[in-house]
């Protein structure tokens, strides 16, 4: 966000005649100035903003690979079970939507055609649809019995059981281990990627593709999350996080909140002396509802909040950064999800399948929705399960929220001082008249 102190305009301030006072004023300006660079240099505190699954956890997260420490044994762990578990979701959604567009026959026929073929596998895909829609969708048979290796501690499984993912990730996490087989014949047919293709009603985590194509490795007893996975695994976010963060000399403390509606009024803590907004964008959502509300539709959520946000009084004098993320998703979208086919942005007049202008055109509705000019500099097309990109885009936010910070500091001051000015000035008249 640019400057925004009630600035007089010039005519309203009455030039300072050189005095002993206008020195002192100077040597003043001077002090605060000097104190103000060194509460910068002590803290700079940054809000992650934006609706929910814009990617904010995920950025918060890239902050700790990049400046803070190594994830530890157990931290791994628990993510171990959130990707498992989210396979899981993943997998629920993906069948409770095949049996929804019709496509149990269409399955029936594949699975034919797969054993005319030679294909003689222990399972046909319609057998692993039957089976994960009785054990995972409808709960008509009883859990599957586990090994012991497989349960409660680990055994020989490395990720086992993690008390901090919580009791549901981690019975999804045994369905998992109980139905992977399934899963993994089930994903790789045909039909499930026609129903892959159209997830977006369903609002199946893009990134959890990856998670599925990789079914064999995460069902291993020796599995250990990579940072990859790390990045991919998604964990809604229900409590205001807090981390702390020393990058060269200075002292950053980001908050990352959740962005679902009902989170929302959580916010409002911690909108205290907020040096930058980092408001994430999911450029992918255009083509998606909300998980809480399925008539609305995710990037006008988006521009709704971004509207509300940075006109919040809270942020008068705080820089906003705009990150339009989940580029790679937007990319492969938009090859198959006309911008222009979204009843909300049916005024798209750019070319199909074309990603500088899909980009220019939300880029562009977001600046839009503010009153001030908002500088390409605060916006960024970002992917944030990818550490190089996040670096870069990290490193030089920090930059410009630095830059003007001390810009905005500097002119309110001056802002401050010219009106002090005219009162001094205006207390001379009244007292020479
Ligand atoms: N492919 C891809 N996936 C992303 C990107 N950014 C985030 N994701 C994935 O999107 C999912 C949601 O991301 P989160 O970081 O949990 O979203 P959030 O904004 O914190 O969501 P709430 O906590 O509900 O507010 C996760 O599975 C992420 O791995 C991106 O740029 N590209
Ligand atoms: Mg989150």
């Amino acid at each position: 966000m640019g400057c925004c102190c009630g600035a007089s305009s010039p005519d309203e301030v009455a030039t300072p005649s050189p005095s002993v006072g206008a020195s002192v004023e100077s040597r003043t300006i001077d002090n605060q100035l000097k104190r103000m660079r060194h509460e910068e240099e002590g803290k700079i505190k940054m809000l992650l903003l934006g609706a929910g699954e814009s990617g904010k956890s995920t950025i918060l997260k890239q902050m700790r690979l990049l400046y803070g420490t190594e994830l530890s044994d157990d931290d791994l762990r628990m993510y171990g079970v959130v990707v498992r578990s989210n396979i899981v979701v993943a997998t629920r959604k993906l069948c409770g939507h095949l049996r929804n567009l019709g496509l149990e026959e269409e399955l029936d026929r594949e699975s034919r055609k797969d054993l005319e073929d030679g294909d003689h596998r222990a399972m046909t895909c319609r057998q692993a649809y039957d089976e994960l829609m009785a054990y995972l969708v409808e709960f008509t048979v009883p859990p599957k019995e586990m090994g012991a290796s497989n349960v409660e501690g680990g055994g020989t499984d490395w990720v086992g059981q993690s008390p901090r993912a919580g009791m549901s990730a981690n019975n999804d996490a045994k369905h998992f281990l109980a139905h992977h087989e399934s899963i993994r014949i089930l994903c790789q047919s045909k039909t499930m990627k026609q129903v892959w293709a159209k997830r977006a009603a369903v609002n199946v985590v893009d990134s959890h593709k990856e998670f599925l194509n990789d079914i064999p490795r995460i069902a291993s007893p020796d599995y250990k999350p990579t940072t990859q996975d790390v990045l991919i695994a998604r964990v809604r976010t229900t409590q205001v996080v807090k981390e702390r963060y020393r990058i060269d000399g200075i002292d950053f403390e980001m908050y990352d909140v959740g962005g679902q509606r009902s989170q929302r009024r959580k916010w409002i803590d911690c909108f205290d002396q907020v040096t930058a907004v980092i408001f994430v964008v999911a450029l992918s959502e255009y083509d998606q509802t909300l998980a809480e509300d399925k008539r609305i539709n995710r990037m006008v959520e988006a521009l709704t909040l971004f509207r509300h946000v940075s006109n919040h009084r809270a942020f008068e004098n705080s820089s906003i950064v705009l990150l339009m993320n989940k580029m790679d998703i937007f990319r492969e979208k938009i090859m198959y999800s006309d911008i222009a086919a979204q009843r909300e942005f049916s005024d798209y007049a750019g070319p199909t399948k074309d990603f500088n202008h899909g980009v220019a055109y939300f880029v562009q509705k977001f600046k839009n929705c503010l009153v001030d000019e908002l500088d390409d500099s605060f916006i960024h097309v970002t992917c944030a399960t990818d550490t190089n990109n996040m670096e870069v885009v990290l490193d030089s936010a920090r930059a410009i929220i630095m830059t003007d910070n001390l810009k905005r500091r500097r002119d309110s001051l001056k802002y401050t001082n010219r009106g002090t000015l005219k009162k001094s000035q205006r207390d001379l008249a009244a007292q020479a008249s």
